[in-house]
């Protein structure tokens, strides 16, 4: 019986020795950790056991081990076979390189070429005309269609596609970006992708696809989902899918644009409404909205008017969309009192030790429990009552027709559930109606804007006014307070978790993003008296 060597007597060990034993060789493993009968060495044992072994192969599960002992064994002389499990199928056209183990019913069909060490696992299909580089790994199941390359020490999932034929699209530096490109159908045309936006969730990119004018036009935006916010991508589709559709028609109705007014969200080839990467993530596609333009902060106030008629207007467009079909994407959302004992609960482990860092800031939200009840008691009581609202009304979440600078269509639809109207109107007012931006890090220069918070109302009002009852209405400058209090809670509970919940860019982003927000929460609470008055005047 011919005699081999196998390094590594682990699980996959173990199915070199079978496989290996099926084949006629007499196997001896080396391996450091590993004892048993077979095991003779140390994994270091190989040169000394160069005389009396002339074959050996590597069997570790880490692709860049593997090869890496496959190297040292060819270069101390040892033969190193190839391994094809006799269920698997190898095309004679197939070149595979040393050390290469190929597992039962696996395919290697026609002319492909395998580098050094791979690993074909078993039920892989390599379909005709590939090239697997040295030390790659195709998982179980796992099926490379024609005409691919895969790099050196690529291991592809269990259960993953590759599809054949791809192109290098500019701007695609990752596995999951170009899968979702050809999941919605755009990898075979499209010109280029870039990052877009400044959300502080999700992953956003802009698809550029080639025009009849030899142009390259912004068409698409795709974006991968962020699961550790959203855990249950598939609801928050439904949310999206059933709320769009249902706009287009309110829309149509109205006279307006559909193709402008709301998103088209687009399905993939497949007819999925997302499409789930091989890390599990979801990404979605909808239509870039041609000659819209979103702004980070208000430039001109009359931005800001015009953004209160259409945040005002989509709550009324929605105000008979079945509410008790949504999901609810996020568990207590806007509760501010859930969010208040979080903030208690990371101050009191202060997991990162970063309370230290804080402690004005802490003390800044300890000193306003009770405003967090506010609200939240007259939704308790019926005083006010849930709609269907937004959730996340920033001025980035609206975009605006570059032609006549109104507003135009509201966008990042992740959170629309059962809310509260103060709510959406008091995120905008909090994004929007001050001095500077929400991360600016000189306090200096952050001041509540009641100037631009009188123009909202009065926009808000003129569009939803007809259909908010009195107390809705008297909450407004209070939905104002207390998400703004709300959102610097949050932020501060993410400083003090480490930083895991919001993008961020810089080690204190969260906690500069905090205090803008509080500076914001002392000013309305200066202010307090003319705000509600301000609300009174255009009731
Ligand atoms: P996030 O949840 O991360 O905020 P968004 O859906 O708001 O994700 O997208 C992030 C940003 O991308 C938006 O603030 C906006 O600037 C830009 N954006 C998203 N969709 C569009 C679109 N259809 N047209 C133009 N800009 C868009
Ligand atoms: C997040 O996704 P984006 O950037 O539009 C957050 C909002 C916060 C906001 C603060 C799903 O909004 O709730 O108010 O940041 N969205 C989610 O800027 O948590
Ligand atoms: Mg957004």
């Amino acid at each position: 019986m011919e005699k081999l060597l196998v390094l590594g007597a682990g699980g996959f060990g173990q199915v070199v020795r079978e496989l290996a034993e099926e084949l006629g060789y007499e196997v001896s493993f080396l391996d450091d950790a590993a004892r048993g009968s077979k095991v003779i060495g140390r994994c270091m044992d190989y040169e000394t056991l160069a005389g009396s072994y002339q074959k050996a192969v590597a069997a570790f599960g880490n692709n860049r081990l593997r090869l890496r002992w496959v190297n040292q064994l060819l270069e101390a002389g040892y033969e190193v076979p190839v391994l094809v499990h006799p269920t698997a199928w190898v095309s004679r056209s197939a070149a595979l390189g040393d050390g290469s183990i190929v597992l039962q019913n696996a395919v290697v069909n026609t002319r492909s070429q395998l580098g050094k060490a791979c690993l074909i696992n078993c039920g892989a299909v390599v379909d005709h005309d590939n090239r697997l580089e040295d030390g790659t790994h195709i998982g179980l199941g796992a099926v490379i269609k024609a005409n691919c390359c895969i790099k050196p020490l690529q291991k592809i999932e269990a259960g993953t596609v590759i599809f054949s034929t791809r192109r290098k699209i500019d701007g695609v530096d990752n596995l999951m970006l170009e899968d979702a490109l050809y999941a919605f159908g755009f990898g075979n045309t499209c010109s280029f992708v870039k990052p877009f936006g400044a959300g502080h969730i999700n992953e956003t990119y802009a698809v550029y696809m080639p025009q009849d004018d030899g142009k390259e036009e912004l068409s698409y935006i795709l974006q991968r989902v962020n699961i550790n916010v959203f855990k249950k991508p598939k609801e928050v589709m439904e949310n999206i899918m059933g709320v769009t559709e249902f706009l287009r028609k309110r829309i149509m109705q109205d006279g307006g644009n559909p193709n402008r007014e709301t998103l088209s969200y687009i399905r993939t080839k497949a007819g999925e409404n997302f499409f789930e990467d091989s890390e599990g993530k979801p990404w979605r596609c909808y239509n870039f909205i041609e000659k819209s333009i979103c702004y980070q902060a208000v430039e001109r106030p009359e931005q800001f008017y015009e953004s209160a008629k259409s945040f005002g207007n989509f709550l009324k467009q929605l105000s008979d969309y079945p509410a008790d079909t949504l999901h609810e994407t996020i568990p207590r959302f806007h509760d501010t009192e859930s969010r208040f004992m979080d903030f208690e609960k990371a101050v009191e482990r202060d997991v990162k030790d970063r309370a230290g860092k804080c402690a004005k800031e802490i003390l800044f939200v300890q000193n306003r429990k009770e405003d967090c009840s506010v609200l939240m008691n007259q939704l308790h009581s019926g005083k006010l009552p849930l709609r269907v609202t937004h959730n996340d009304t920033k001025l980035n979440n609206i975009l605006f027709d570059e032609t006549n600078g109104k507003g135009l269509c509201i966008i990042d639809l992740d959170t629309i559930m059962p809310g509260l109207a103060a709510n959406d109107f008091g995120d905008s007012i909090r994004f929007g109606a001050t001095t500077a931006a929400e991360d600016e890090p000189d306090l200096s220069k952050v001041n509540f804007d009641i100037g631009l918070y009188e123009l909202y109302v009065k926009g808000y009002l003129e569009a939803a006014g007809g259909i908010l009852t009195e107390a809705e209405k008297e909450s407004l400058a209070w939905g104002a307070r207390i998400i703004t209090l709300e959102c610097g809670i949050r932020f501060l509970t993410d400083f003090l978790q480490g930083d895991t919940y919001f993008k961020t860019e810089r080690p204190m982003h969260n906690l500069e993003r905090a205090r803008t927000q509080f500076k914001l929460v002392a000013d309305m609470e200066k202010q307090f008296d003319q705000m509600l008055a301000i609300v009174k005047k255009y009731c």
